[in-house]
């Protein structure tokens, strides 16, 4: 049975790579919904209603784990989709969550993420559940969306856009900046070089992957054949750009044949 991971689009290759790097040995589906990526500034309705959509389509693959690598999906439909299968499904927030919180020592924590995830509040809440005390400051930086999706995250477009959008950070007191957009890693360099080392970065894609691995080991799931897996992949939009994409993220081992799935209207 393979590990189902699914986003708005490219950004849940990054949760996907870290399962990769993490569970050598699991097999993945993942979708992307390239199509109608960003998920971010869609009412919370029509994002629990996409997401519903494609875990019906990936439930026929027989899935041991479904994992919401998208932030905005995770704050809008984790609950529906936990009540809609018997699968144990993972978001994103919650392990991010955790780990800011066993990081910061200052007790002051950043939250980047889509206007949608932002406007949920579903960080603070979560941050907050457990640290009643904490300062966090969060910010919605959709931009980083666009580059990412647009293959432009190596460019020399980021820089500029990424000083914009994060100057105030650099103001506050924050030890800690959570990319609560898992399109957001694909950034993480021009991120922290603007930041500075001071400033640690909680990637929801490596704390996710653990979280997969750790359920997958209680619950007595881990992969046990010692042949390298063959992914799949689906996209609803461009195929060719979603290869590229995925190549250059993944690195060439990964063989990478995108299927379009075309949406059911
Ligand atoms: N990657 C998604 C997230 O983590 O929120 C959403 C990106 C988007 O669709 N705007």
């Amino acid at each position: 049975h393979p590990i189902a991971i699914l986003d708005s689009g490219v950004g849940g290759l990054t949760v996907a790579k870290e399962v990769m790097r993490q569970l050598p040995l699991e097999r993945i589906i993942y979708f992307g919904d390239t199509l109608r990526a960003p998920y971010g500034p869609r009412p919370s309705e029509e994002v629990r209603l996409f997401t519903k959509q494609i875990v019906s389509y990936l439930l026929q693959y027989d899935p041991k784990m479904i994992v919401i690598a998208c932030n905005t999906a995770t704050a809008a439909a984790l609950d529906e989709i936990k009540a809609m299968t018997d699968v144990p499904v993972v978001g994103v927030i919650q392990p991010g969550v955790r780990a800011a919180i066993k990081r910061s020592m200052k007790g002051a924590i950043g939250v980047i993420g889509t206007e949608g995830t932002i406007k949920s509040r579903s960080y603070e809440q979560a941050l907050k559940r457990i640290a009643p005390h904490l300062q966090v400051y969060s910010k919605a930086c959709p931009e980083f969306v666009t580059l990412v999706e647009q293959g432009l995250y190596r460019s020399s477009k980021c820089k500029p856009v990424v000083e914009r959008a994060l100057h105030e950070f650099k103001q506050l007191d924050i030890d800690t900046l959570i990319l609560g957009c898992t399109h957001y890693p694909f950034l993480a360099d021009a991120i922290s070089a603007f930041l500075g080392p001071e400033v640690e970065l909680i990637s929801s894609a490596e704390e996710t992957a653990r979280e997969v691995s750790t359920l997958l080991y209680h619950r007595g799931q881990l992969a046990s054949t010692l042949e390298m897996p063959v992914h799949q992949f689906f996209c609803s939009g461009d195929p060719v750009l979603f290869q590229k994409i995925a190549r250059e993220w993944l690195g060439d081992e990964i063989q990478v044949n995108p299927v379009v799935w075309q949406i059911p209207r």
